[in-house]
């Protein structure tokens, strides 16, 4: 390990147990184990010191609530230099105001490169993403602003200068390269309110700088965004699956569906929504049953469930796992040789199926191994198979 690398090393422990100050937990860190960095202790002192500045003036450390980066103190290289910066979250209550400091690293010492600045009840994500490819990442900044409106600002900070490009109201944010030319785009969605359905936006960024927009809208009857996958279709186009929640006819029942969202010739379409009634009806399905890719090949299916012929008050189910193409039309998916049993929030089994031969092994029922085998592959084979997995499973589930 070089100096340089055990250097960084130490600077993030360190920067680990300072994330952890403002939780008590952390404040028994005895002096000893600090000492023992002599090397490292001149460095985080003064990181430490920009920060007790910045503390010092009314703000107090201010975690994230939700996205993949949630503490109060984040270390990530924003410009590609192989430095990492320190960006520090911080609220002010008596300004009522939002900051996000970010520390450059300059041949050890730490000075204020940016801040960004907003207002809002608490950081609800941050994303550091590359959507122009100059090697400068954009920082995507959700600001929680009430129970249910959140705010989404996306900064560019080219040269330490933080330059609002854009924002959106949100009620769920990804980030994803939608368009396929290697740079992160940032896709929104919405959910219903008075005036509107939900509905899903786009953002990418120019090579100029500026940033464009497209919208597409989402089923009709969503209510609750359960899932966003980021994935590809069988014909290679990325796409984005959203699963929601609502209810989708007039009896009434919640069920479940996927939104299928491109790129391409300019437009984004969400693909999957046929007919007149602006629902993706091909992916609709009663049980809560998640978009996966279910044979680790980068393209996610649509889980839906087939109610099966069986010998039974009971009703049971396979499984058809379906992959879309960009022009819409479904196909099932091959499964691999290690597809396993799903299971429903109440413990039910449900098959998997395929016109393919599988062989699925049941964990949680034990060594339970079972194979479908076409040509004799048939709705009540499986129905059959079903039985057994269902009695094995009776002990762990009832
Ligand atoms: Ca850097
Ligand atoms: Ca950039
Ligand atoms: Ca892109």
């Amino acid at each position: 390990m070089t100096t340089h690398t055990h250097k960084k090393t130490i600077i993030a422990a360190l920067l680990m147990l300072l994330t952890c100050a403002c939780v008590s937990a952390c404040l028994r860190v005895s002096a000893d184990e600090l000492y023992q960095l002599p090397q490292m202790s001149e460095e985080y002192m003064k990181l430490q010191e920009q920060i007790n500045a910045v503390l010092s003036s009314g703000a107090e450390y201010s975690s994230l609530t939700s996205g993949p980066y949630r503490q109060a103190v984040q270390l990530y290289d924003l410009d590609s230099d192989g430095v990492n910066e320190v960006i520090a979250f911080f609220s002010v209550p008596s300004e009522g105001a939002l900051k996000v400091y970010i520390f450059k690293n300059i041949d050890g010492d730490y000075a204020v490169a940016a801040i960004i600045e907003g207002m809002g009840s608490a950081f609800e994500s941050v994303r550091y993403i590359d959507m122009d490819g100059d090697g400068v990442l954009e920082v995507v900044v959700g600001w929680q602003m009430g129970a249910a409106l959140k705010l989404m600002e996306i900064y560019s900070i080219k040269d330490y200068h933080s330059v609002l490009l854009a924002w959106s109201e949100y009620s769920n944010v990804t980030v994803f390269d939608l368009n396929d030319n290697g740079n992160y785009d940032v896709i929104v969605l919405r959910l219903p309110t008075e005036e509107a359905g939900a509905f899903a936006e786009v953002l990418m960024m120019m090579p100029d700088g500026e940033i464009i927009k497209a919208e597409t809208r989402l089923s009709n009857g969503v209510e609750s965004i359960s899932r966003v996958l980021a994935g590809r279709l069988t014909d290679g186009v990325p796409a984005v699956f959203v699963d929601s929640e609502g209810r989708f006819d007039d009896g009434g029942a919640v069920a479940m569906v996927t939104d299928i969202l491109v790129y391409r010739n300019g437009s984004f379409e969400n693909i999957s929504i046929t007919g007149s009634g602006g629902i993706s009806e091909d992916t609709l399905r009663t049980r809560m049953l998640q978009c996966s890719d279910i044979n680790d090949n980068g393209i996610i299916s649509v889980p839906v469930p087939r109610l099966l012929k069986a010998q039974s008050e009971t009703n049971y189910y396979a499984i058809d796992w379906y992959a879309f193409s960009s022009d819409g039309n479904s196909s099932l998916s091959q499964l691999s040789r290690t597809a396993r049993f799903t299971y429903t929030p109440e413990g039910e089994p449900f098959c998997i199926s395929t016109a393919f031969s599988i062989s699925a092994t049941d964990d949680s029922c034990g060594a339970l191994s079972v194979v479908f085998s076409a040509p004799s592959f048939s709705p009540l084979l499986i129905a059959s198979t079903l039985w057994c997995c269902t009695r094995r499973s009776v002990s762990s589930y009832s």
